[in-house]
């Protein structure tokens, strides 16, 4: 495997260099990174070619519940929403997809600061599923785990094509500038203030996030973001995969799945030579909707 450990200087645990790896091409422009910070997010069509993320989207459409790792989270309406969630990065695909250079230098462009893998998802969307991500901001509840800043940003790639009809992702452009909202409890479920939504909502646009394959959508933890239920006969597979910068590790006890690990990025044909033992055998999930409130 065509591997270089990279690390940040400065960082207690971290000594290595920091040097580009990503292809050229593949990087963050200033521009990109400038619209970022003015939309809380930014899309990037043909982030991956579909035949470096084709033996992922197989292995998600034989098997939908990720060999056993797919937890269902309610939404306010009570439906089931699924994801299969890792923290951990092992050798399988799994392990090495959140890895890939471009992904990191794209979340370390975007946040301005040294990352670290904080968790990835499949949030999986099966043909006629009523589940929904109701809206909400992700640092609201990383916030309660200690970390003190919103310093984190979300890679998204989507899998299938995706769109209005199978669930594509929302997400309210401005919305990071909104600072983090309360959260509040509905039923099992939790999200944004429904009150500060409708304000926001009036003053802010949405986006719907129509993807191909291998596109993606990077968005900042305060960015409001949600998605409605697959109500087409196609599946809807995105990967997320999230960074947090790494002096915002989080300070609460009990937090250690998200304390600051090493990342050892990889080439960015790390895909493309197939350089991964398996797609998601070896790969340790953490399973959800134990706690109220929870997101990972
Ligand atoms: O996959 C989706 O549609 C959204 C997932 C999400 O919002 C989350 O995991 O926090």
């Amino acid at each position: 495997m065509s591997a270089i450990e990279t690390g940040f200087p400065g960082h207690p645990e971290s000594d290595q260099p920091t040097a580009p790896l990503a292809d050229p091409a593949n990087r963050l422009t200033d521009a990109e990174v400038a619209r970022f910070r003015a939309d809380g997010f930014l899309i990037r069509k043909n982030f991956f070619a579909v035949d470096e993320i084709a033996p992922l989207i197989e292995a998600c459409h034989r098997d939908p519940d990720i060999d056993g790792a797919v937890s269902a989270l309610s939404d306010s309406r009570g439906q089931p929403q699924e994801v299969a969630t890792w923290t951990r990065l092992g050798d399988d695909l799994c392990g090495v997809f959140p890895r890939v250079a471009r992904m990191v230098e794209a979340a370390e462009a975007l946040i301005g600061l040294p990352v670290y893998h904080w968790h990835s998802k499949l949030s999986m969307k099966r043909p006629g599923s009523s589940g929904s991500w109701d809206w909400h901001q992700d640092y609201g509840y990383w916030y309660g785990e200690g970390a003190l800043y919103p310093d984190f940003v979300t890679v998204t790639v989507a899998l299938d094509r995706i769109d209005r009809n199978n669930g594509c992702l929302k997400l309210v452009k401005g919305s990071q500038r909104c600072g983090r909202i309360d959260i509040k409890n509905f039923g099992e479920a939790s999200g944004t203030d429904p009150e500060r939504l409708t304000w926001i909502f009036e003053r802010h646009e949405t986006i719907e996030c129509t993807m191909e394959p291998g596109d993606v959508a990077m968005f900042h933890s305060n960015t409001l973001h949600a998605s409605g239920p697959n109500t087409s006969d196609r599946p809807r597979t995105l990967i997320h995969c999230t960074y947090n910068a790494i002096d915002n590790a989080p300070l609460t006890a009990g937090q250690e799945r998200h304390a600051f690990q090493p990342l050892v990025k990889l080439a960015d044909d790390a895909l493309s030579k197939r350089a991964y033992d398996g797609i998601f055998v070896n790969q340790r999930f953490v399973h959800l909707g134990l706690e109220r409130n929870e997101n990972a």
